[in-house]
């Protein structure tokens, strides 16, 4: 329905007039703000090891970990350019520490995970508590933890850092500071954490050491490799997922981070998933094997990749997508699905 001229003149003159006033007319952009399904700026992305490594290798070159403070290359959504985000609510980055580099001690309110991609025997370190790091291993830093980072091993160290950086960015509710020390001093014997929250057990007192994230810092790739391979072999096979557990927070059974849910899946090898679509927009990590991931824009438009180890993508919410591998595959991956489970707005569809 169109207007008459003359109203849309008193409208337009109405709208210049109220400006200056902060005043803007809702009718115009409705339909925009309350859409009638997620329209997200975010689009399906792949960032290769292949086209990534010769940059970090060049980081590597032009800046020392200790000045760049955190030495990574931002994994920055071509939808969302200038943000430094690889989803709306969701910053990652591949973080690269050289042997014998130390990433200065700091803490922030942003809650961290870290999923190792190269190298091993370089360590994490938070609240006293250092965790060496392999291929695979899933590591938390919980918000407000002094952590800084160091590599004693003779091999470069590439881990993929997930942080909830536009979650706190979108409340305002960021605060930082740095360390006193260049590196934290070491008062919990390694693995302590482990032993008194990862074996199913815990301490016979209440405590919760860093209050809504899990108090396991570190969950070790062979376990959860372990599990997957065990319920390929001995239960059904889910015709979406294929074998996918979530991490927990073992107090609580819940997320093992307030705002950051992650998984790790395998796909059975000759696996072709069916399609599925959530609110949750997901960044993956390929671990092992090779798989096929399409992806349907809800505006239209279909993006195929084929992913090798090491790779990183992203699904936006509420595309469509399908998982297939020949080979078989293991993949990591994670979400804001804590944030939208608390308000009560996560939505998923499984398709036929
Ligand atoms: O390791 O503390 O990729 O503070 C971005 C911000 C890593 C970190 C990032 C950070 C860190």
């Amino acid at each position: 329905m169109n207007a008459p001229q003359t109203a849309v003149h008193e409208r337009e003159q109405l709208y210049r007039d109220m400006d200056p006033h902060n005043l803007k007319p809702l009718w115009e952009v409705l339909h925009a703000l309350v859409p009638p399904q997620p329209a997200s700026p975010c689009v399906p992305a792949l960032w290769t090891y292949e086209r990534v490594r010769p940059f970090l290798k060049r980081a590597g070159e032009v800046i020392s970990a200790e000045e760049a403070v955190r030495r990574v290359l931002i994994l920055e959504n071509p939808g969302l350019r200038g943000q430094s985000a690889i989803t709306q609510s969701l910053y990652a980055g591949l973080q690269l520490i050289l042997p014998g580099e130390v990433a200065p001690s700091h803490r922030h309110t942003q809650g961290a995970l870290r999923f190792v991609v190269e190298g091993q025997g370089a360590y994490t370190a938070v609240n006293g508590e250092r965790t060496t790091m392999h291929p695979g291993d899933f590591i938390i830093t919980p918000s407000w933890t002094f952590h800084d980072h160091g590599n004693p091993s003779d091999q470069p160290m590439v881990w993929l850092d997930g942080l909830d950086i536009p979650i706190l960015r979108f409340f305002d509710a960021g605060f930082a500071e740095n360390g006193s020390a260049r590196s934290q001093q070491v008062t919990q014997a390694e693995g302590s954490s482990f032993a008194r929250f990862g074996h199913n057990m815990a301490p016979v007192r209440p405590v919760a050491p860093f209050g809504k994230t899990s108090p396991i810092f570190s969950y070790p790739y062979d376990r959860s490799r372990e599990a997957l391979d065990r319920l390929e072999r001995d239960a059904p096979i889910d015709e979406w997922d294929g074998v996918k557990l979530r991490y927990t927070n073992p107090l609580t059974g819940g997320w093992p981070m307030p705002t950051i849910a992650a998984f790790m899946q395998k796909l059975p090898a000759g696996f072709r998933g069916k399609g599925w679509r959530q609110t949750d927009g997901a960044i993956y990590s390929v671990v092992e094997g090779r798989a096929a991931v399409h992806i349907e824009s809800p505006a239209g438009g279909s993006t195929r990749y084929e992913v090798t180890p090491r790779d990183h993508f992203v699904i936006p919410s509420w595309h469509a997508a399908r998982l297939e591998s020949e080979a078989g595959c293991v993949l990591f991956s994670f979400s804001d699905r804590p944030v939208q489970d608390a308000l009560g707005i996560l939505k998923e569809e499984r398709l036929p």
